[in-house]
């Protein structure tokens, strides 16, 4: 998230308009707001399901009129009803080489198979989880001694690398995919 928001400045074709989190203590919140861009949060734990939760976060979402609405470490599922709301205009960041991995635990997966190389991609969100068209990858190699944790540390150098590089060209209507070597 503060890779994307750190890059939208001078040239840039976008601008944040908000960051949301699902969790009021996300350190992003703060970080965001000390960079100026307003901020919300609202507690999926508070609401007795995940369509009021989503209800109240497309309000939210829809009061800031974004054109585009980037994923970055969020983990709640989204139901097809929120998805068909912006469908097309929805981008998360996965931490494997997609179509490989989808879901949780990527480098613990990846470690376990004997992976010779990992990485992330960019994704539309589509109600298929992780499935949707790539919109681009960064791919590293996977070292000898790796654990899933130093795995993901060198994975993460390159999602923020590889995520600002896509919504670069995302916010001026180019879909072709971004891929960091
Ligand atoms: N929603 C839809 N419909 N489609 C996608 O492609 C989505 C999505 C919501 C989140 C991010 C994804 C990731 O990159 C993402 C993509 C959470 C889970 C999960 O199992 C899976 C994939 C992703 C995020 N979430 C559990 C749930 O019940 C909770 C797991 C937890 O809290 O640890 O929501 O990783």
């Amino acid at each position: 998230m503060l890779a994307l928001a750190r890059d939208m400045t001078g040239d840039h074709p976008a601008f944040p308009v908000l960051v949301a989190s699902n969790d009021p203590s996300a350190g992003g919140l703060a970080k965001a707001a000390a960079l100026g861009i307003p901020t919300a949060a609202l507690d999926n734990r508070a609401y007795p399901s995940r369509e009021a939760f989503e209800a109240d976060l497309a309000r939210i979402l829809d009061a800031a009129n974004p054109d585009v609405i980037c994923l970055a470490g969020f983990m709640r599922i989204l139901t097809p009803g929120f998805i068909r709301h912006y469908e097309g205009r929805m981008l998360n960041i996965h931490p494997s080489l997609l179509p490989k991995y989808p879901g949780l635990h990527t480098h613990a997966r990846a470690l376990a198979a004997g992976d010779t190389e990992a990485g992330c991609t960019v994704h539309e969100v589509t109600a298929d989880l992780d499935a949707g068209p790539i919109l681009g990858q960064a791919r590293v190699p996977v070292l000898p001694g790796d654990t899933p944790d130093t795995l993901a540390a060198r994975v993460l150098i390159q999602e923020h690398r590889l995520y600002p590089a896509v919504l670069r060209r995302f916010a001026t209507n180019d879909r072709t995919p971004v891929l960091l070597p």
